[in-house]
């Protein structure tokens, strides 16, 4: 198959807030990241994926934009952004811009003048509804971020939507004013120079007619927005049209977020007939561990059933082969860090089941995206108190649980918070063991990890076996056989359900790759009879009896 470019790239996120502190603010910013780009280069990555940069009264950390084509000042300045990319395209990184457009800040200028009449030229870029008979909201749609989806504003007597915080009012997208200023600020941000874009939450876009109520679980204030606004009517037709309008004049690469998203949906979304999107990120691996009760989302401590994870992640090889692109992702900035979610952070087992999970996701079809830290093995931090988390999201989640519903008491969501909330993402880069991990002179915003001493970029960068140096290795394997670009994928036949052992081949006309994981922290006897003619490509421990599947152990053969 001869590859598009961002078929053999691999991604690097970097959540800019917490990257690199250099003015001494504890913030993260743009001029930290440029310093550290030999370090993500030295990686061996091609593409680095930058969180939202623009100005936000960051009421969800810069996911509610005021202005589109400016800088946060808390990142630095627009020549500050143009020194990054020059940077970045001379270490021949690709730089992929996050944009958030299925809603703006409510202190966006489109926003301020929708809000002040009903016939302001700017109203109908937004969603406004009358109250419902009862004086209530139009309908009973819920928040991702918990309350209402509805907000009342007192101007124009009017409500408006608003699928996350009344701070991140829904963009109409059924208004081609709308969309057009989307594409022209698409284009605007490519004449710049930038290499993609990631596009959040963007199957949320087109809203069903008639905003019908949302199935509503017995108990539960609201409804599950989700269920009627994922994969609208419209949403392809508003893509293909973005494409016509941006990407199809241009070699850029896009990965679209979408939660909510089946395998049928995600098919039409990154079909490899280039009309829509090149990739996305669905959700479904994601969602295994949640709450037995999914009403309660993904607030839980269970841990991950392997089978059940094995089963959704071949679906997606299989599905997709040949069909359309799949991204490979454990992390980013809103799930938790996979090597305590579904590896084993105890120090003797962290580095194995981080080196495993890499295995596991770096030798699948599709474009790999490492989060920041992944590849130190950085983990979950030890929140303990509600007041040491930051995110929205989490903050408002413990409210409703807990003080309004009474759903969980304070011990249970302190648990499912340590777990799950994205803050476990957002503490600063670990750099080196000196004061704030390196990250920063000042206070950092959020509380820095305290295990960052034995956790940090330059020890792994010094030492040979570090879980650093073996994502460097994952990432030559990708860069070197076509295998892993286009081999096809198979859980090798017999252990599907095997609860310890996630076992796949992938196959093109000359090759054979093998890749044979132990998920667990057991040590029993294993043996693959198509070892003996293969050679171990790679391997997290430093010798291979064949035999004996040792905890976490990861093997990839390979076979002429
Ligand atoms: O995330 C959308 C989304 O689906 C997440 O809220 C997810 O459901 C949850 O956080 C993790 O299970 C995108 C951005 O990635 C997120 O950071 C923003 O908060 C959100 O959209 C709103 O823009
Ligand atoms: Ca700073």
């Amino acid at each position: 198959m001869d590859a598009k470019w961002w078929q053999k790239a691999v991604v690097y996120q970097i959540y800019p807030r917490s990257f690199q502190d250099s003015n001494g603010d504890g913030i993260g910013d743009l001029n930290g990241i440029t310093a550290r780009l030999d370090y993500v280069k030295s990686l061996g990555v091609d593409v680095i994926w930058l969180n939202p940069i623009y100005p936000s009264p960051n009421v969800d950390n810069g996911y509610d934009i005021s202005n589109y084509q400016a800088i946060n000042p808390e990142f630095g300045t627009m020549a500050d952004f143009e020194k990054l990319l020059a940077k970045a395209h001379s270490l021949d990184l690709k730089v992929m811009m996050d944009i958030v457009v299925n809603h703006t800040s409510d202190k966006h200028h489109w926003f301020e003048e929708s809000r002040k009449s009903k016939d302001n030229p700017y109203r109908d870029y937004y969603i406004w509804r009358d109250p419902a008979a009862d004086g209530g909201a139009p309908n009973n749609w819920g928040s991702y971020f918990s309350g209402s989806a509805w907000t009342y504003d007192e101007t124009t007597k009017q409500y408006y939507l608003h699928l996350f915080a009344p701070g991140q009012p829904d963009l109409n997208w059924a208004n081609p004013q709308v969309r057009h200023a989307v594409y022209d600020m698409m284009n605007w941000w490519v004449a710049k120079g930038v290499d993609g874009f990631r596009l959040d939450v963007i199957n949320l876009i087109s809203k069903p007619d008639g905003l019908p109520n949302a199935p509503q679980a017995l108990g539960q204030p609201y409804g599950n927005v989700e269920k009627v606004v994922a994969n609208g009517p419209h949403v392809h037709e508003y893509l293909q049209e973005m494409n016509a309008n941006v990407m199809s004049h241009y070699n850029i690469m896009t990965v679209g977020e979408t939660p909510g998203a089946s395998i049928s949906d995600a098919m039409q979304y990154a079909d490899l007939d280039g009309k829509e999107l090149n990739m996305v990120f669905q959700f479904e691996h994601m969602g295994l561990d949640g709450n037995e009760h999914r009403q309660y989302g993904k607030w839980s401590d269970r841990k991950v059933d392997l089978v059940a994870l094995k089963q959704v992640l071949s679906k997606w090889q299989t599905g997709f082969y040949h069909k359309a692109w799949n991204s490979l992702y454990w992390n980013n900035h809103d799930q938790p860090r996979v090597v305590s979610r579904f590896g084993d952070d105890r120090p003797e087992y962290r580095a194995l089941s981080a080196k495993m999970l890499g295995v596991v996701l770096h030798m699948m079809q599709g474009t790999p995206y490492i989060y920041e830290g992944e590849e130190l093995g950085m983990t979950n931090n030890d929140f303990t108190r509600l007041d040491q988390y930051q995110d929205l999201e989490s903050l408002n989640a413990y409210h409703d649980l807990v003080d309004q519903q009474h759903v969980f008491t304070p011990a249970q969501m302190l648990k499912y918070l340590q777990h799950h909330s994205r803050d476990n993402a957002r503490t600063p880069m670990q750099w080196d063991a000196t004061m704030n991990a390196g990250f920063s002179t000042a206070q950092p915003w959020l509380m820095v990890n305290p295990n960052f001493k034995d956790i940090n970029a330059k020890e792994e960068l010094a030492a040979d076996d570090s879980v650093l140096q073996f994502y460097r290795q994952l990432i030559a394997l990708r860069h070197q056989y076509d295998v892993v670009t286009d081999g096809e994928y198979a859980q090798i036949p017999g252990t599907e359900n095997d609860e310890s052992v996630f076992a796949y081949t992938r196959t093109d006309t000359k090759q054979r790759l093998t890749v044979i994981v132990n998920f667990t922290d057991k040590q029993f006897e294993y043996e693959d009879a198509a070892q003996p003619q293969a050679k171990l490509l790679l391997s997290n421990y430093p010798d291979d009896d064949g035999t004996t599947l040792r905890p976490f152990e990861a093997k990839i053969y390979l076979q002429a």
